[in-house]
């Protein structure tokens, strides 16, 4: 089977080089490690075993990152919170991952294929292990275009390939997670509505959250706090219209980059 990537440049299915893994190492976003699991991989993963990252540690709650670490854990797989810059952690993950291979397949070279849904931090994942920027990363889903085999150390080997979305059926309760989370290409999501979302939640979870952003008078209410958000930041329209699809989009960047603090958007239960 052969995919057509962006560039016109014929490539492998990626699911014919995953075919070939016996590990799983599954990238999730810390902030909302089930909202940016892709149930796709599920399936291809049955029987198989997976190793969890949930990277961008950095931008989510501790207290938050340590509960999921618990969690996902609970049924004896591995689960790893990591922040890329991280050595110590990166140092450690990889320590286990090379425990990991040669306890189950002592004698065998280990294919492990890097999954997640795009711009969860598998390239970086990648680099920050091997200890060099061998793949191309950035800060938009849609980086890593083609599939790629890495060598970790002797007898293990990654696979980086592209962010797959899949065809899950996404409730928006999970889909503005991801959009904040800056899994989905501007441009196919609603600032306002999805802004709406992260504004209630915020509300809802982090009292005094929008202090950092210094605005005048009441902070309740989303379109009041959007029209507020455009005055603030100057971000006007034709004819002096308050630009609110441009705050929308300020306020979920902002978020995103970590930028209104370390705020996980789901919690285990
Ligand atoms: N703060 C923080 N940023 C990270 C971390 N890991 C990755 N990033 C950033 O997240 C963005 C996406 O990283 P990539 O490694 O390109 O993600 P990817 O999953 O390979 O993306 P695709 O190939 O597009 O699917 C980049 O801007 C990285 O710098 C992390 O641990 N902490
Ligand atoms: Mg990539």
């Amino acid at each position: 089977m052969v995919g057509q990537s962006r560039t016109g440049v014929q490539m492998a299915s990626p699911w014919r080089a995953i075919e070939k893994c016996g590990l799983f190492l599954e990238v999730l976003d810390a902030r909302a490690p089930l909202s940016t699991t892709s149930l796709t991989f599920r399936h291809r993963f049955k029987g198989r075993p997976v190793i969890r990252f949930l990277m961008k540690s950095d931008l989510a709650s501790p207290s938050a990152n340590r509960a999921w670490v618990q969690r996902l854990g609970r049924d004896g797989s591995m689960v790893v919170a990591i922040d890329r810059n991280n050595r110590q952690q990166v140092r450690e993950a990889s320590a286990a991952l090379t425990e990991w291979a040669k306890h189950k397949s002592p004698f065998r070279k280990i294919r492990a294929s890097v999954v997640g849904i795009p711009n969860t931090g598998k390239s970086s994942l990648i680099n920050a292990m091997v200890g060099r920027k061998k793949q191309e990363t950035g800060d938009r889903p849609g980086v890593t275009r083609g599939v790629e085999w890495v060598r970790l150390v002797d007898g293990i080997l990654l696979l980086d390939q592209p962010g797959v979305m899949g065809d899950d059926q996404v409730e928006m309760e999970s889909y503005w997670r991801r959009v904040c989370c800056g899994t989905i290409p501007q441009g196919d999501w609603d600032p306002e509505e999805v802004a709406g979302h992260l504004v209630t939640y915020l509300d809802e979870k982090r009292r005094g959250w929008s202090d950092v952003l210094d605005l005048p008078g009441d902070t309740t209410g989303e379109g009041d706090f959007l029209d507020r958000l455009a005055r603030r930041q100057g971000l006007l329209g034709r004819g002096g219209v308050l630009n609110r699809p441009a705050a929308a989009r300020r306020l979920v960047d902002s978020y995103r980059k970590g930028r209104l603090g370390r705020i996980s958007l789901e919690m285990p239960t």
